[in-house]
């Protein structure tokens, strides 16, 4: 789910964290909580700000912290944000603020796009999304007049039925007012987990090989087989959000979990226990024994970032050397030991049952001659060697070569397809909206203080001392309605399940909503209520969206 592909190549930043901060005029941010989520690009947002006067409108339906130093606030209804992106670019249309040169120098497709958001008039963008027609000009004028416009965008947009064509409308206003290929500008998905860019780099996504390199083509798939000795699958695999309804149809039949914790981070978690109940042997590797541990059959001690060592790729591309501060405590192991060990015993076994000679191979005695092999098989990853990395260099992919620096901005002067595509994007309703019986929007994410699932950090003291328990943020005006008082709890009731939580009254969110978080177990998690509606392309789930009635308990 993470490695959403744009109109332009794989998904990732298309410039860095300090380059917007340097010299964006204006930064659009939306559905990102930045300050809280991405504290360190948070800070440099508002020191750009304070310092050199950057313009950030945030379009979020919640206040968010960075709303205090943005020039303007676009509170749209969740999901609504094609409409919204739409409504913006047939303004800027309107006024002729569209770069026409880039437009036909170095993009495809613009007239079908441009009679589809010809439709979306600041009138019915005004009707969809709630915001008022003079804010969409406002903002409209504050993005295209002040270049280069940089946006950069975290779950608020992916995690939608429409995730993917929301992204691709982001594409396609950045293509429109020719802010690809500059510093300060570009189209920049902020990365969630630590070395997520990384992971899906390596190819850990189901249709792809390192380096964003499709299975399904032969060319590609043959010098794999060859580098690794061993015939690979031409068939794209399952999603994890497709892997574990498959369990229900005894299409999986075992799982091996690394480091994730589903029992606290999937939708409609009552429905999960069902599938991993229905699974024959589950495989859990983790360093801690979390909620999930409670479904598992066997647990494998793996090892926290600092007692290993190797490299982690960051959210905006760069490679970087991470040394283990102290050696693996008990019987925990580096993962890629334990996977390597597992690896080599499942082949034997293998090779034992049809007669063959043991398979050489998994037998890297330390994780520079894993880089190695990486930086043979991934072209953007071949310069970035143990050596270089040693003495202290650290380069943002593509890295082409030993004697290259690094690519701090994507697609300077051209695309990585050739011509950027503008995509026609209809707006959408979310699976789920609100009805008589379930009345209110449920919309989900993160606090600053933990981290998911919460095994790590519901185990930091000094964390629970200051955030404990979920909190349901709820408007003031609902709370009215309801006679709710603030030492009062709510129940929360989806057509899945049921929360109960304290209640926190704030203007943070919109009246008709209440935010949740996912890291407390139990009864107080919201993935009790969200709906595993996915993403048709990138099969990520609704998180962001769904019904609910609330209750005062
Ligand atoms: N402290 C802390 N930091 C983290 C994490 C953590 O758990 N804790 N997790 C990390 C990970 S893996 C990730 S993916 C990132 C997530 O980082 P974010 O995506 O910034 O975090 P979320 O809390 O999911 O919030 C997304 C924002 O989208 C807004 N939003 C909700 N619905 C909509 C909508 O329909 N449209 C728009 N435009 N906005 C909407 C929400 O109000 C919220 O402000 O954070 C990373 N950083
Ligand atoms: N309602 C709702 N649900 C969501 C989201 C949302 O916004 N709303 N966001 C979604 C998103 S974007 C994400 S990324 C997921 C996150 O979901 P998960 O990845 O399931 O969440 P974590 O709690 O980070 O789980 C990581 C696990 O890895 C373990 N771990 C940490 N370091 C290591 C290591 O080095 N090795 C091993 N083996 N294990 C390790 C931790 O102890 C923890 O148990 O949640 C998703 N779920
Ligand atoms: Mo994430």
């Amino acid at each position: 789910m993470a490695g959403l592909a744009t109109a332009f190549g794989s998904g990732a930043m298309s410039n860095s964290m300090a380059d917007v901060a340097n010299y964006a005029a204006s930064l659009l941010v939306i559905g990102s909580n930045t300050t809280e989520q991405h504290p360190v690009f948070g800070s440099m947002i508002r020191r750009a700000v304070r310092t050199r006067g950057l313009k950030v409108v945030v379009a979020d339906p919640r206040r968010i912290d960075l709303v205090e130093v943005s020039v303007l606030h676009l509170r749209h209804q969740p999901g609504t944000d094609i409409a919204l992106i739409n409504g913006l670019m047939n303004i800027i249309l309107e006024k002729g603020w569209e770069d026409q040169e880039f437009i036909a120098d170095r993009t495809e497709g613009f007239d079908a796009f441009k009679a589809v958001v010809l439709k979306y008039t600041p009138e019915v963008v005004s009707e969809i999304t709630g915001v008022p027609i003079e804010m969409l000009y406002q903002a409209a004028e504050i993005l295209a007049c002040n270049k280069p416009m940089a946006v950069i965008w975290a779950m608020g947009i992916t995690q939608h039925t429409t995730g993917v064509r929301n992204v691709m409308d982001l594409a396609n206003l950045q293509m429109l007012l020719g802010n690809m290929g500059v510093a300060g500008g570009g189209v920049n998905p902020l990365r969630g987990q630590n070395n997520v860019q990384g992971a899906c780099d390596m190819g850990g996504l189901p249709n792809v090989y390192p380096a964003y390199q499709a299975v399904t083509i032969d060319a590609v798939r043959e010098r794999f087989e060859a580098a690794w000795g061993a015939p690979m699958s031409p068939k794209v695999g399952l999603t994890v959000t497709e892997m574990i309804p498959a369990a229900l149809e005894d299409k999986i039949r075992a799982l091996y979990i690394l480091g994730e914790d589903p029992v606290m981070s999937d939708p409609d978690v009552n429905h999960l226990k069902h599938c991993l109940e229905m699974c024959d042997f589950v495989l859990l590797q983790d360093i801690f024994p979390t909620e999930t541990a409670q479904y598992a059959d066997v647990l494998l001690p793996g090892v926290s970032f600092a007692e290993k060592t190797g490299t982690f790729t960051n959210t905006e591309r760069r490679i970087q050397l991470v040394r283990k501060a102290i050696d693996p405590i008990g019987q925990a192991r580096e993962d890629w030991r334990i996977i390597s060990e597992l690896a080599q015993r499942v082949l034997a076994e293998g090779k034992r049952q049809i007669g063959e000679a043991p398979y050489a191979g998994w037998d890297y005695a330390h994780s520079s001659e894993i880089l190695a092999e990486v930086n043979a098989l991934t072209p953007s990853y071949a310069g970035a060697t143990w050596e270089r990395l040693e003495r202290g260099e650290t380069f943002q992919w593509p890295v082409p070569n030993s004697g290259h620096g690094g690519t701090p901005i994507l697609h300077i002067g051209k695309f990585a397809r050739g011509k950027g595509l503008f995509a026609p994007i209809e707006d959408a309703p979310p699976a789920e909206m609100p009805d008589a019986e379930y009345p209110m929007f449920l919309n989900t994410g993160r606090v600053l203080y933990h981290y998911h699932g919460g095994a790590m950090t519901r185990r930091a003291k000094g964390l629970m001392e200051i955030y404990g328990q979920t909190r349901i943020e709820i408007n003031p005006e609902d709370a009215q309605k309801m006679g709710l008082d603030g030492k009062q709890r709510l129940r929360v009731i989806s057509r899945r399940g049921q929360i109960e939580a304290e209640a926190w009254i704030t203007d943070r969110v919109p009246p008709g909503m209440v935010f949740g978080n996912f890291h407390f177990p139990a009864d107080q998690n919201v993935n009790l209520l969200t709906n595993r509606a996915l993403d048709p392309t990138a099969k990520i789930p609704e998180y962001k969206v769904c019904a609910v009635r609330v209750e005062v308990v």
